[in-house]
């Protein structure tokens, strides 16, 4: 049974992907982020970076001790290899999928986080900053759009880790000021993504969690979120 720690955000819907679409046993611990209790010692033993998601594997792969795993980035490796599927096990296949799988980690995702940050939660609106980071994930859209110009899925002829990664920071893509109609190959890629039967699991399963996404947040998020140092 794998314990997945999970909010309702981009990185966090990334896991449920992979489990829904897997049909893996698993349960959720929810962690209210805009609450606080990513800073809970017992969410912190698991995370120590105080960030979803995070999982518990209590049958891990190789037979030992619970796994802990946080990084979403890495959840998705560990359990693509542990099931078999979503990741070519070897050869240049593999080393496709995870070069898009590190490009969302380290490019689409932070640079659509800061899009979001300067666009809808900053207390002042820093023109410099909000044209900066749309800029950039304009420009990531059109590096996503030129490779499913040839490529039914991102990562190549296979649905893969690397599609469940990215496909929750383009949902919110009026949030980032896009347009998917300037990149016609990214909307197929995403409407087609928005039918996947564990893709609408996957969402739903968030409303439940929590009804209240996507509502503006309150100052007691603000200092959760926002304080750290
Ligand atoms: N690189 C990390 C980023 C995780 C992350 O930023 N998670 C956010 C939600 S999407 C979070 O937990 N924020 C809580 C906080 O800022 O304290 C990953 O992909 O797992």
């Amino acid at each position: 049974m794998i314990e997945l720690y999970y909010w309702t955000t981009p990185n966090g819907h990334k896991v449920t992907l992979f489990l829904e679409e897997a049909g893996l046993d698993y349960q959720l611990r929810p962690v209210n982020i805009g609450r606080g209790e990513q800073f809970l010692p017992e969410f912190l033993e698991v995370a120590p970076n105080n960030r979803i998601p995070a999982i518990l594997d209590r049958a891990p792969a190789d037979g030992g001790q619970p796994l802990a795993l946080f990084e979403s980035g890495a959840i998705l490796e560990y359990l693509a290899d542990k099931c078999g599927q979503f990741l070519p096990a070897s050869g240049r296949e593999r080393y496709v999928v995870l070069q898009w799988l590190h490009w969302q980690m380290g490019g689409l995702g932070p640079m659509a986080g800061q899009n979001h940050h300067f666009r809808h939660y900053a207390p002042k609106k820093i023109e410099y900053a909000i044209q900066r980071y749309m800029n950039e994930t304009s420009r990531l859209y059109g590096v996503l759009d030129r490779r499913l110009d040839d490529h039914e899925f991102v990562g190549g002829d296979a649905y893969s880790i690397a599609d469940m990664a990215i496909y929750p920071w383009i949902v919110p893509h009026e949030r980032q000021g896009q347009d998917l109609e300037e990149f016609p190959s990214l909307e197929r890629w995403f409407q087609q993504m928005a039918r996947r039967p564990a893709v609408v699991r996957a969402y739903a399963l968030a409303e439940e969690v929590n009804p209240q996404a996507g509502e503006p947040i309150d100052d007691e998020a603000r200092r959760h979120l926002f304080g750290q140092r």
